[in-house]
């Protein structure tokens, strides 16, 4: 798979320009194992980047044009010039994470000048597993290599989440900037999105990670993200704390009827999943895989129950793969929610039979086919070694 994206990039780089690229870039997307909603109330994540990823073929320009072909839309072309105020367009949404990059790369004070770039990736598209930030991550670190700039892995996440907060519209946290810029192979990262301190968090070896796509098209996405994350302000801003990371569910216990009661729900999900991804982090590096099971199954519950951003689809496969393994690994929504994907750690025996179990009832229940990823926890953006 990876192999075929490089020569994908490469090939079309000759093709489209006529010249040999200097560079091949990845950038990984991502799964989060536990730890939803959390980020942009100072939380806690615990994600791991994953073996698909965006493929950067790359060279400099001696000019200040940037000129970038994405295969994966029938090698698209835009073309900009940076020393001119960089606009949205509209006619190309990819295009757009791209510029953004690009105009607050600027912004915040990098100098370069332009380059040739052809981007390809195989992270599903729409799916909650980041194919978008691990465009923006692969951008940022297309021109970190090509001008050997002096910027941290966090800023190219951070200069990606604001390229995706100020420029494309959607008001994300950090996390998937953050894993898809420093994942480490085989680990999952707890990430303090307060600090944007990691701490990796080996995963053990026996255990398989499926990520399992609903194939439910994401409705409604933006507005309802946008919704929750004003909910979350409301509460925390009733409760008098920078942000709900601040509170203790005693705390939070103590004064709910100060809160409406939706708006309490959502902090209540907020609260005890940031306790329970610090639990998971331990119990994940103790190979503690039962608690672990038991705190995805949680998550699950409040994601449904609490902040509502589970769909029948999803609550059906968490249900199938819940059946299927018992108490011997966890299962749980990733991501954003409204559809997209489970993911579930499974010790590697029960993957076929976990395969089998979707395969023979979820279309029957839902009429929809799912897709089935067994992935690696995989390293994070940089400079492609070929051997
Ligand atoms: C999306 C966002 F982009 C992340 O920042 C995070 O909030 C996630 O939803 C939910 O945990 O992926």
């Amino acid at each position: 798979m990876m192999i075929s994206l490089i020569e994908n990039v490469k090939n079309a780089f000759i093709k489209q320009f006529n010249y040999l690229a200097t560079d091949i870039i990845q950038a990984p997307g991502r799964v989060n194992l536990i730890g939803e909603h959390t980020d942009y109330n100072d939380g806690f994540v615990l994600p791991c980047a994953i073996n698909y990823q965006t493929m950067v073929a790359a060279a400099k320009r001696e000019d200040n044009i940037v000129r970038v072909i994405s295969v994966d839309y029938g090698n698209a072309i835009d073309s900009f010039d940076i020393t001119q105020p960089i606009e949205f367009n509209k006619d190309k949404m990819w295009a757009n994470y791209v510029r953004g990059v690009v105009k607050f790369l600027l912004s915040r004070g990098f100098k370069f000048q332009g380059a040739d770039i052809v981007v390809s990736g195989n992270v599903p598209q729409g799916a909650g597993l980041s194919s978008s930030a691990s465009l923006e991550v692969v951008i940022g670190q297309t021109f970190k290599t090509l001008y050997d700039l002096d910027i941290s892995q966090a800023e190219v996440a951070l200069n990606g989440q604001q390229a995706e907060n100020e420029f494309v519209g959607c008001n994300c946290g950090i996390m998937d900037q953050l894993i898809s810029a420093q994942g480490k192979k085989n680990h999952a990262l707890l990430i303090d999105c307060r600090s944007l301190q990691t701490k990796a968090v080996s995963m053990p070896e026996n255990l398989s990670i499926v990520i399992i796509n609903s194939n439910k098209r994401r409705g409604l996405v933006d507005s309802e993200y946008n919704t929750r994350r004003l909910q979350c302000e409301e509460a925390a801003r009733v409760f008098g704390v920078k942000a709900l990371r601040d509170l203790s569910i005693e705390q939070f216990n103590a004064r709910i009827a100060e809160l409406d009661e939706v708006v309490a729900k959502r902090a209540r999900h907020v609260i005890t999943e940031n306790a329970r991804t610090l639990q998971a982090a331990q119990a994940l590096s103790e190979n503690n895989i039962s608690l672990m099971g038991k705190l995805m199954a949680e998550s699950h519950a409040s994601m449904r129950d609490d902040f509502a951003i589970t769909v029948a689809e999803i609550d059906k496969l968490v249900d199938i793969v819940k059946t299927e393994i018992g108490d011997q690994g966890g299962v749980r929504m990733t991501g954003g929610g409204f559809g997209g994907c489970i993911v579930a750690l499974i010790p590697s025996e029960l993957v076929d039979g976990v395969k089998a179990a979707v395969v023979s009832q979820y279309s029957a229940a839902t009429g929809l086919d799912a897709s089935i990823y067994v992935c690696n926890a995989s390293v994070g953006a940089g400079i492609v070694l070929e051997k």
